[in-house]
């Protein structure tokens, strides 16, 4: 093991200093264990070392945490002939939409690889897919463990975790061979001293808590209302009223009322809109206690948006409890919609993702609407979203909640780029909270009856995912 250290400290995977790690903390010391790449036979080293810390026959998979123990899982694989797995850190939204990618049988159990373990983080949102998939996992080996939860966080999933190193024993054979000073192996010691307990970041919290606790996190009005309301109607479900007219609108708005906590409307759309057309949808609304949410899709910069919000025909802020808004002209428009919408009590969702085929809103965007609602969250209630399980740890604040389009009772798509997931993957699998149904229910022969099957699926995958 001393040889391995120092074969790493050579090729400067171990570096001194001052560095922020992912978890916020700032660190004396950093493992860059991608370096690894680029020596095979250190590659092979490490991979062989992992795989001899355990019983390799008690596995039939293995499966690297992406992306630097992608190459180290791909050697044990190869070398020990046990197939190997990949979870996607980010399930693409066309195509099969796979979380995991290969063959595998539920029962299955599979030993996870990872590089190095800090709070156990990256390893539990791996394991997370492999488990709803039915794969058995307890066992995961890492290089080294950073001594600063890991572990335990893991134990606490039933997770083992098997380490080659620690990182206190790395830096005493590092100092024990004149590579660093005693005095950096003190500050190393005692930064771990002071950081012996790294949280596992928000994502797990955000799957557990109840809307009840999450209702208290929010800061917005609108938002806590909304999170009561879903409880006290046991429904996670909002309706979609893409009808032709006004009139056929409030009917089924009378109608599904009871099964639904928002109703979304598209206002544009309705040939014979008048005036009190938002008084009585708002009479509708206070009946059946469900909120009215205007799917506008806000997307100008933020002085067009407040007279858009405000006035033309529609005056979408004397009646809309919610509005949603693009952030492709950036954090002005929030600016824009809060100076009217905050002082009326309303909330905005943003558009973080979105469920058709092709569409841009992923990866670094949906990172910048999250990040635009955390500085506005006074206004900002959650985010239209497809697959927030999917989305880095760091993103995922449970104060915010997640409503996902494309719901229908069989995964598929229509002729014009919608792709449709189940109300149980979208809650339980996929991290979100509110399942946005349109054509799903509208279009069957009892919309009500319809409606009805959606909340009771919806709120068994709510419930599921609290147990
Ligand atoms: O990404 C999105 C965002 C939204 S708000 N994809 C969507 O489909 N929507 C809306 O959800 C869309 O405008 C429509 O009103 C509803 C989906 O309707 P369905 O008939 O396909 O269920």
């Amino acid at each position: 093991m001393e040889a391995l250290i120092l074969k790493l400290h050579e090729i400067s995977a171990v570096k001194f200093g001052s560095f922020k790690l992912k978890s916020g903390i700032t660190s004396p010391i950093y493992i860059d264990l991608r370096l690894i790449f680029s020596y095979p036979s250190l590659l092979s080293q490490i991979s062989q070392t992992l795989i001899s810390s355990v019983s390799a026959a008690s596995f039939d998979l293995v499966c690297g945490v992406p992306y630097t123990a992608l190459p180290i899982a791909t050697c044990v694989s190869v070398a020990n002939d046990i197939p190997m797995v990949v979870c996607r850190k980010e399930v693409k939204h066309y195509g099969t939409a796979k979380a995991i990618e290969g063959h595998f049988n539920p029962g299955q159990r599979c030993l996870v690889i990872e590089d190095l373990v800090t709070s156990g983080a990256s390893v539990l949102e791996t394991v997370a897919p492999l488990r709803s998939a039915g794969i058995s996992v307890s066992d995961a080996v890492v290089l080294i463990d950073r001594e600063q939860g890991g572990r335990e966080n893991l134990e606490d999933k039933g997770i083992r975790l098997h380490a080659m190193i620690k990182l206190s024993e790395m830096v005493r054979v590092l100092r024990e061979n004149g590579k660093i000073a005693e005095d950096m192996e003190g500050v190393v010691m005692r930064f771990l001293e002071e950081n012996s307990k790294v949280a596992v970041p928000n994502m797990e919290i955000s799957r557990v808590l109840r809307y009840e606790e999450r209702a208290k996190l929010t800061k917005n009005e609108m938002g806590n209302k909304l999170f009561g309301l879903m409880v006290k109607k046991e429904s996670n479900l909002c309706l979609a009223a893409d009808v032709g007219t006004a009139a056929e609108l409030l009917h089924l708005a009378d109608e599904v009322g009871p099964e639904i906590c928002l109703l979304k409307t598209h206002v544009d759309i309705l040939p014979d809109f008048t005036s009190d057309f938002g008084s009585k949808l708002r009479s509708i609304a206070d009946k059946h206690n469900f909120l009215i949410f205007e799917d506008r899709k806000f997307a100008d910069i933020g002085n067009t948006v407040t007279m858009q919000y405000e006035g033309g025909i529609f005056h979408i802020l004397d009646w809309a409890d919610i509005v949603n808004a693009h952030i492709v002209s950036g954090p002005g428009i929030v600016d824009g919609l809060k100076l009217k919408g905050l002082p009326r009590g309303r909330g905005l969702l943003l558009l973080a993702e979105m469920s058709s085929a092709g569409n841009l809103a992923t990866g670094e965007y949906t990172a910048a609407a999250v990040k635009i609602a955390e500085n506005h969250s006074d206004f900002v209630i959650g985010f239209i979203s497809v697959n927030p399980a999917s989305w880095p740890g760091a993103l995922v604040n449970p104060a915010f909640i997640q409503a996902t389009p494309g719901v229908q009772m069989v995964k598929g798509g229509d002729a014009l780029g919608q792709q449709y997931n189940t109300p149980y993957s979208v809650i339980h699998d996929r991290g979100s909270d509110i399942i946005i149904v349109g054509r799903g229910i509208i279009k069957a022969a009892n919309p009500a009856g319809a409606a009805r099957e959606y909340r009771l699926q919806g709120w068994d995958a709510y419930l599921a995912k609290c147990t």
